[in-house]
């Protein structure tokens, strides 16, 4: 019997290195996993809400559906032409007509309460501890950080090669990540350098248009550390589907030290110059 244990130990010892294709990374990413229910998991307090909102609806959208059902049946049962042979020749019911109409527009003011509440609540950072900017191009994104240091560099999605060898996930990977402290209220305003584009990233809740010649604004407060992404939603050109969003989630003490470095490696970048890496080019 022991022998067997030694085997399955030495398994055990194995797993590690067998599962070894994520464990190497330094952040997990956070993904749609395989026969998973529902929507991805939220990483900020407006997700949690939208998540709130989406299984109050599903109740209200139940309920409504097997009260209908019954009807249904019961009209099949008791009303067919063999139960029911002389059908009655009612043609108006003012009661029931008047429950008809008001029932749905009072089940609808009900869900438009909490609807408001949401969308004020989405709508902007009471209290922002720092601001970032983000500025959609055709076909990539670029971030500001006015208030760490007031520097700006680029996002492009890595090729296939990169992704593979730094083992993020197909299409969603990117060169430079936008880096955010953990349990920070972090303002966001969006626009565009060109044509319409839209930031969304799922586990955060964050859907939001970015239109050149106007800044919109939103928020995230991230809850945990880790990778998150998300993608332009918004049909912006031939390469759309290449302009992912990689949000890294860190540690407030790690984000002051990547701040810190990133203003020295992205010091030639000019922030609120539209497209950095054209006017480089230019430059250059
Ligand atoms: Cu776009």
């Amino acid at each position: 019997m022991l022998r067997n244990w030694g085997w399955l130990a030495a398994i055990m010892a194995m797993l590690p290195l067998l599962l070894g294709a994520t464990g190497s990374l330094a952040v997990e990413p956070s993904l749609p996993a395989n026969w998973a229910m529902g929507m991805i998991d939220a990483a900020t307090p407006v997700k949690d809400r939208i998540h709130d909102f989406h299984d109050l609806l599903l109740w209200i959208i139940a309920a409504i559906v097997v009260f209908v059902m019954a009807l249904l049946l019961i009209v099949i049962v008791r009303f067919n032409a063999k139960a029911n042979p002389t059908p009655s020749k009612t043609t108006h019911h003012t009661g029931l007509e008047i429950a008809w109409t008001l029932i749905p527009v009072l089940i609808l003011v009900a869900i438009a309460a909490p609807s408001f509440r949401l969308l004020y609540f989405l709508d902007r950072a009471p209290n922002a501890e720092m601001t970032i900017k983000v500025v959609g191009h055709q076909w990539y994104w670029s971030y500001e950080y006015p208030d760490n240091g007031n520097f700006t560099f680029d996002s492009y999605m890595l090729d296939e090669k990169a992704a593979a060898e730094q083992k993020m996930p197909r299409l969603l990977g990117v060169d430079n990540r936008l880096v955010v402290p953990v349990d920070t209220q972090v303002r966001v305003l969006v626009t565009s350098a060109d044509v319409m584009h839209s930031w969304l990233v799922p586990p955060f809740g964050v859907q939001i248009y970015a239109f050149p010649g106007r800044t919109n604004e939103t928020w995230l407060q991230a809850k945990k550390e880790g990778l998150f992404f998300g993608q332009c939603n918004q049909i912006c050109g031939i390469n759309h589907g290449f302009m992912p969003i990689a949000v890294e989630v860190v540690s407030k003490e790690k984000f002051a030290a990547w701040a810190k470095e990133a203003q020295t490696k992205f010091a030639a970048n000019k922030p609120g110059v539209t497209g950095t890496a054209v006017a480089q080019a230019v430059a250059q």
